[in-house]
């Protein structure tokens, strides 16, 4: 069993950190075939691959800076010593600190915290750009995917912009996002933003009670391998529909399997499904619109520029991401 510290220190030379402070930035991931489950659960290496798509400028800035006390502040709000966020946040440090050293750790989201919009993805990826800059590793990101990866799985996929693919290989050295090398310009994203508060069970916890409850589990898995194929072929294709509608069967798939999880987790509430009717409604009028939805009763709406205005009428307040609009690297 190779444990995550000894991992870390496989991965980089463990320096003291070569300055006082250190800022980055990484954006959300929105996974189009999901991660739910693991094979290692130390190391977060997934059961099944996964793709997904990063939301530009949407995303964490992190700043990091040598103190005399450890401490964190999400959206200038304090967090204190007892709360999960902040044990998770200097668990994830101490692999890479010695531990007279102190930081403080300022984090700013550009899209709302804990409704199942990927923030801990974000902040884990920008942490650990943030890392390797106050400590001058100068890591490939390939290395600080591998890293990120121990902070919050889904975060290796956020060292990337683009399209980003996560493969299910069982060597821990292997295990990172990839990112696609294709660029859709005409490929749009909408935030349906029905409740922005903490979710009732976070994603980490709700992953494993599926894995160890549901007799539905494998069947899941064996799914979302089949869809990952058909996305990652869709997305090389740009072929829209088969995007599409294999994404919005993965994740009515996810949902279905965390149903049959005992207890059933739901995370639907009645507006989630009033805003599913009315996607299938317009895709009945031709209008080719999908979603996804994680972690919570948020949906996110798949579709192509042309038919922004007709979706915008039944969903005015959708907010609308190019996932395209930038065109550098995340660690620059
Ligand atoms: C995903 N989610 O692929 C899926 C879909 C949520 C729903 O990855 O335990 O916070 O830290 O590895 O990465 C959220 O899970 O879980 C997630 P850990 P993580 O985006």
């Amino acid at each position: 069993m190779i444990y995550k510290k000894s991992y870390a220190a496989q991965l980089i030379s463990l320096n003291p950190p070569a300055r006082e402070f250190a800022e980055a930035f990484a954006p959300s991931n929105i996974a189009l075939c999901k991660y739910w489950g693991k094979k290692n659960l130390d190391l977060n290496i997934p059961a099944t691959p996964s793709l997904s798509i990063s939301l530009a400028d949407r995303g964490t800035k992190v700043q990091l800076s040598i103190a005399p006390r450890n401490s964190l502040s999400i959206n200038s709000k304090n967090i204190t010593e007892e709360s999960p966020a902040f044990k998770r946040t200097f668990d994830f440090l101490e692999l890479f600190m010695a531990k007279n050293i102190k930081l403080a750790v300022q984090s700013e989201n550009s899209i709302p915290t804990a409704a199942g919009l990927a923030s801990s993805a974000s902040f884990f990826a920008a942490l650990t750009i943030a890392i390797d800059k106050l400590c001058n590793w100068q890591a490939s990101l390939q290395t600080l995917s591998c890293l990120a990866r121990l902070g919050s799985g889904s975060a290796c996929r956020s060292l990337h912009h683009g399209f980003v693919k996560w493969l299910d290989y069982d060597d821990p050295f292997k295990s990172y996002g990839i990112p696609m090398n294709v660029r859709w310009e005409e490929l749009r994203i909408g935030l349906l933003i029905f409740d922005d508060k903490e979710k009732s069970m976070p994603s980490r916890q709700a992953m494993l009670h599926t894995q160890n409850t549901s007799p539905l589990y494998q069947a899941w898995c064996n799914n979302s391998r089949t869809d990952f194929e058909v996305v990652h072929a869709a997305i090389k294709k740009k072929n829209f529909q088969t995007l599409g509608e294999t994404a919005e069967y993965n994740a009515l798939s996810l949902h279905a399997v965390m149903l049959s999880a005992r207890p059933s987790i739901i995370y639907s509430q009645p507006e989630t499904l009033k805003a599913i009717s009315k996607i299938h409604a317009l895709r009945q009028n031709s209008i080719l619109v999908y979603f996804t939805q994680d972690a919570g009763p948020n949906l996110k709406l798949i579709f192509l520029e042309n038919d922004l205005e007709c979706i915008l009428e039944d969903f005015p307040r959708m907010e609308v991401i190019n996932p395209f609009s930038r065109v550098d690297n995340v660690e620059s």
